[in-house]
């Protein structure tokens, strides 16, 4: 064993290929980009071959793992919550066709929305689902759990439903390591076509199999070695933590916790262990980060006076948990060491100078002046920093490719102009099919792919469609007399103003490509560039 400084992606990463990890298929999504992005520059995996490139979406990612898994190796599969809506079908259905080797789908949840448009809870999809679910409360355990989640994995012939949240993604921790990885799983011709084949018959069977299942998964999360029930002298209280709220009661109680605890990490939710504190304790308090996921099973539809959480306002509803608002939930005194700093004022954050999408606006802004109601429907990546100050260009941001196929809602309702932007790794991640129907039915919209050539938003990952936006476009049945390509520069204002303004006077479907490098991954290269000479 050795000692690393890791913060909880990392520890994830380098869990899973101790654990003789195959490969690793994701799309970028804070905060668990980290992840791939350790693993794409392990000396390990690159000595093995480990797969490690970005996937085109989330989607493309889960049914990559599961190709992966079917022929008898282990997947890593690896998004941010609102990712898990866009791969629920392959996620669910893997439910279904269960796995070969093992897999494992880790999804990092963000409460408080530091960088979402929602807090979405993704233990949800896994009992939706009827996938086993692991929660580590730290970055030992999350490390840890790599290995046994795999295994757990292929001895259920079920993928594992990894749930993280922010603040263990993101903070570091010393973590023991092991010093050797396991080989990875050889390939196997193991996977039983009738399981994957699903067919109603087939899916009849294993839904029912599955189902049945599900007793054998509960009373492995009672025996398992993540859920801890821990006596306490003090039995006026129970306590229920769950994932880093775990943590946080921890930090409450240096002294030790005087209370009995279930601290929870696996599931589905062990209800023996629940029953027994809710047995033994006068009242029972459940911390736990995201929605009252846990609380909502134990309170069943009891108005319990003795249960607190979430739901009765002992804990916020509603944004993420940190150590002084668990305190408070104790009634204890909070030295408020988590409350942002009132010395700092807070600042909006902004496109970056010389940004591209700078320009893009600045053209756009211009040319829609002279209409009435223009509407313009947003995506999601810095482009919709467009919706602040100076620009306040965009009208909507939905999910990742939305701006298009809204945008000919609008000219469906009789909207014009009705211009989408979007960028050019949400295109590919979500706007292609969006665009298929728009030019199916030449609708009458304009659409901005703003390229800088990079998933910028994320930190500069590479972007799947580079140089091959205009073919895709072509290919999708676009004309080339509305297809342009432009250099969003202020020297260039002129004519990009007037291809904007021609476009959308064409009664029909055009893509605009504005194409300039984002200015982050431009000085990047540039100072690689410089050091390899
Ligand atoms: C379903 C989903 N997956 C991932 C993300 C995280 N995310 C936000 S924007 C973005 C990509 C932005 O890249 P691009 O469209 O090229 O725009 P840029 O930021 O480069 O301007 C990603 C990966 C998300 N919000 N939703
Ligand atoms: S990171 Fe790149 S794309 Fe994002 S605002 Fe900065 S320059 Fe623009």
């Amino acid at each position: 064993m050795e000692k690393k400084l890791l913060l909880g992606d990392e520890a994830i990463a380098l869990g899973a290929l101790h654990a003789g990890l195959s490969g690793v298929y994701a799309y970028p999504g804070t905060p668990s980009t980290e992840i791939t992005e350790f693993i794409q520059g392990s000396p390990l995996a690159k000595e093995r071959g480990i797969h490690s490139r970005w996937s085109t979406n989330e989607k493309t990612a889960m049914e990559a793992a599961l190709g992966m898994s079917f022929m008898g190796k282990r997947a890593l599969v690896c998004m941010k919550h609102v990712g898990m809506n866009v791969c629920a079908d392959p996620f669910v259905n893997s439910g279904m066709t269960g796995v070969n080797g093992g897999v494992i789908v880790l999804v990092a949840d963000d409460p408080s929305m530091h960088s979402s448009q929602d807090e979405q809870d993704s233990r949800f999809y896994g009992k939706f689902a009827m996938i086993p679910t692991f929660e580590p409360s730290n970055q030992q355990e999350a490390y840890d759990m790599m290995e046994a989640a795999f295994e757990y994995s292929e001895q259920q012939k079920l993928p594992v439903l990894m749930r993280v949240t922010t603040r263990m993604a993101h903070s570091r921790a010393v973590v023991k390591v092991k010093s050797e990885a396991r080989q990875e799983n050889e390939l196997n011709y193991n996977a039983i076509a009738a399981n994957w084949v699903l067919l109603p018959a087939n899916a009849r069977k294993r839904n029912d199999a599955v189902t049945a299942q599900q007793a054998q998964l509960e009373e492995d999360a009672v025996n398992s070695t993540f859920n801890i029930y821990s006596e306490g002298q003090d039995k006026s209280l129970g306590i229920i933590a769950s994932g880093i709220g775990f943590n946080y009661v921890n930090e409450c109680f240096p002294k030790g916790i005087p209370y009995p605890v279930l601290k929870i990490s696996q599931y589905p939710l062990p209800k023996k262990l629940v029953r027994r504190l809710l047995d033994e304790c006068e009242k029972v308090l459940i911390v736990e980060e995201g929605q009252p996921f846990i609380e909502d099973i134990v309170r069943g539809v009891s108005e319990s006076q003795n249960i607190m959480g979430k739901l009765d306002g002992t804990l916020p509803r509603t944004g993420e948990l940190n150590p002084d608002i668990v305190k408070k939930a104790f009634g204890m005194e909070s030295d408020q060491c988590f409350a942002p700093c009132e010395d700092v004022t807070p600042r909006p954050p902004a496109l970056c100078m010389g940004c591209g999408h700078r320009d893009v606006y600045t053209a756009l802004n211009e040319v829609l002046r002279e209409y009435e109601n223009p509407r313009v429907f947003g995506d999601i990546g810095c482009y919709t920093l467009g919706f602040l100050p100076p620009f306040r260009a965009i009208h909507s941001c939905v999910d990742m490719g939305a701006s298009i196929t809204m945008a000919k809602g609008a000219a469906d309702a009789g909207q014009w102009p009705a211009v989408a932007i979007i960028g050019d790794s949400t295109f590919t991640h979500s706007g292609m099919t969006g665009l298929l129907d728009a030019i199916n039915e030449n609708a009458n919209i304009t659409v901005i792919i703003s390229d800088n050539l990079t998933t910028g938003m994320t930190g500069g990952q590479d972007s799947a469609g580079t140089n091959k936006f205009e073919a895709i476009c072509r290919g999708l049945g676009l004309s080339d007399e509305h297809l342009k390509v432009v250099v969003p520069l202020p020297k260039n204002m002129p004519e990009i103003t007037q291809i904007i303004r021609d476009e959308i006077n064409y009664k029909g479907t055009s893509v605009i490509i504005p194409r300039r490098e984002c200015m982050q991954t431009l000085q990047r290269h540039l100072k690689q560039k410089k050091a390899a000479k």
